[in-house]
């Protein structure tokens, strides 16, 4: 039996990890972050398991077992030399290949990187699908970047990055700044270099070249799902509910989408620059045509809109009253104001499409206002989800229906959501979805790395 002596010690202990851990990472904030969230959950599982506070276990966990930096030299337009950074940190490999995404974007360093794969670990395991955690990633800034600058870039930074990759060793996928564009460039490269057609290699290909469907809608679609699943928890429904997204991009445009097909009222969206709100609803043909077909910026939305609909430059997009939030964006972009402010506008469930977007603070002010909270590892998990779903259409050679695999999507997602809530129940945390998913991520996580030995 577990004592309230044993969950003291372990805490300790744990306290003790950390503080160690942000020793040996150095002004890595964000990696900081993301491994305190889920020590902070863990300490009720290793008190009532003994086998998994063996020495050496967690830290094994929150030290990635292979970090490559690399240079990615390219050429613009006008001929000028640039020279960015590559990342690719293979964090944990103990369920499957590596698997996580790339992201583009002039905040990337090796913190970030870190971040996103240490999440990305219990997210994979949340699956079920036979997943291990890894991210990666350049500085590089895409925006208002020509394609064929975009093309080389890709083609430079494959030219370091397939040597680490393969399906069965490392699998990337899109994040920030990649999607279907950046993953075709980087598929032709790699393919040139190997001399192979190993289209598991990569997912969110083309469709018609290895890619499955479903797969450009599966973040965003997935966390509607999830928010769905919690409501329909506390007996009610999305169907009639306004709710407040951030972000205009892959996640936040599937997001819209899946909303207005269950009869909820999405008002909002944003970009760096800012936030529309939209009194008649998002209207996400505009959106796709605006931000998919034009690369424009959210701005152009409200532009063409017409009257419904009205730019806010800079502003927070949480001020918008809603029912549901599923911030879409970037990490810590929902920081404590925002939720206080949501909180005093009715808010009743908040879905993570982006990975950590929500501060600590924020998660804890929703927990205790008696919000409904899920975490990007749980709600976020569609995408990648629908990536293993990939890996294994191209492993058999085949191509399945859109319908077949939006039913696929919908179960995982639903067994992510009763596993999320049966575990924090198990563990007395009832309704504490980020507990629930951090111990039922590391279960299986650690599971497979005990039985697997010291590596
Ligand atoms: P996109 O590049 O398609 O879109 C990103 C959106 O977020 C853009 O609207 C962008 O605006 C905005 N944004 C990015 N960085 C910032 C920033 N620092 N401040 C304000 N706004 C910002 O990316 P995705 O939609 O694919 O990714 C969004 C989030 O979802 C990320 O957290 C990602 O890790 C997560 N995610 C993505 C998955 C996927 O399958 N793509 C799967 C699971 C999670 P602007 O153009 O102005 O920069
Ligand atoms: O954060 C994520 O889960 C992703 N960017 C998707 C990863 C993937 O391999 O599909």
């Amino acid at each position: 039996m577990t004592t309230r002596d044993d969950t003291k010690t372990t805490k300790t202990r744990l306290d003790a990890l950390r503080v160690e851990i942000e020793r040996r990472n150095p002004a890595q904030p964000e990696f900081h972050q993301a491994v305190h969230e889920v020590l902070d959950t863990l300490a009720p599982v290793l008190a009532a398991r003994p086998e998994y506070a063996e020495p050496g276990l967690i830290e094994r966990l929150c030290e990635p077992e292979r970090q490559v930096i690399f240079r990615v030299p390219w050429q613009d337009d006008k001929g000028h030399v640039h020279v960015n950074r590559g990342f690719r940190v293979e964090f944990n490999s103990a369920l499957g290949p590596y698997k996580g995404g790339l992201r583009f974007h002039p905040s990337v360093n090796l913190g970030i990187i870190k971040f996103l794969g240490f999440e990305q670990i219990f997210k994979n395991a949340l699956t079920g699908l036979g997943i291990g955690g890894g991210k990666g990633g350049s500085d590089f800034d895409p925006h208002g970047r020509s394609d064929a600058e975009i093309m080389r870039f890709c083609q430079s930074f494959m030219t370091e990055l397939y040597r680490h990759i393969g399906e069965h060793t490392d699998v990337p996928a899109g994040d920030i700044g990649v999607g279907g564009r950046e993953i075709g460039y980087l598929f032709g490269q790699y393919r040139r270099i190997t001399n192979r057609w190993e289209a598991g290699v990569l997912t969110g290909k083309g469709a018609g070249w290895g890619g499955s469907a479903i797969r450009p809608e599966a973040t965003g679609y997935g966390s509607v799902l999830f928010a769905a699943a919690m409501l329909r928890e506390r007996g009610e429904g999305l169907e009639g509910q306004t709710a407040v997204v951030s972000g205009s991009g892959n996640v936040a445009i599937y997001t819209v989408e899946k909303l207005l097909a269950l009869g909820a009222n999405p008002l909002t969206c944003s970009d760096s620059s800012g936030y529309v709100v939209d009194d008649k609803g998002i209207d996400v043909d505009l959106l796709k045509q605006v931000k998919e077909v034009e690369r424009g910026r959210i701005s152009d939305y409200a532009e063409r809109r017409g009257a419904s609909a009205r730019f806010v430059p800079g502003g927070r997009v949480w001020d918008v009253p809603g029912d549901v939030a599923l911030p879409s964006a970037t990490q810590n972009e929902l920081d404590e104001n925002d939720a206080a402010t949501l909180v005093r506008n009715g808010v009743k469930a908040v879905a993570e499409g982006a990975n950590m977007p929500t501060t600590p603070e924020a998660v804890h002010l929703f927990q205790r206002a008696g919000v409904a909270f899920g975490p990007g590892k749980a709600a976020n998990a569609g995408g990648v989800a629908v990536s293993a779903l990939e890996m294994a259409q191209n492993h058999a050679r085949t191509a399945w229906s859109p319908a077949r695999v939006e039913e696929e999507l919908a179960h995982i997602m639903g067994d992510i959501h009763t596993t999320c809530h049966e575990t924090a129940e198990r563990y007395g945390a009832s309704g504490d979805y980020v507990t629930g998913a951090n111990i039922a991520g590391f279960e299986r996580v650690a599971d497979a790395m005990l039985a697997q030995g010291v590596i």
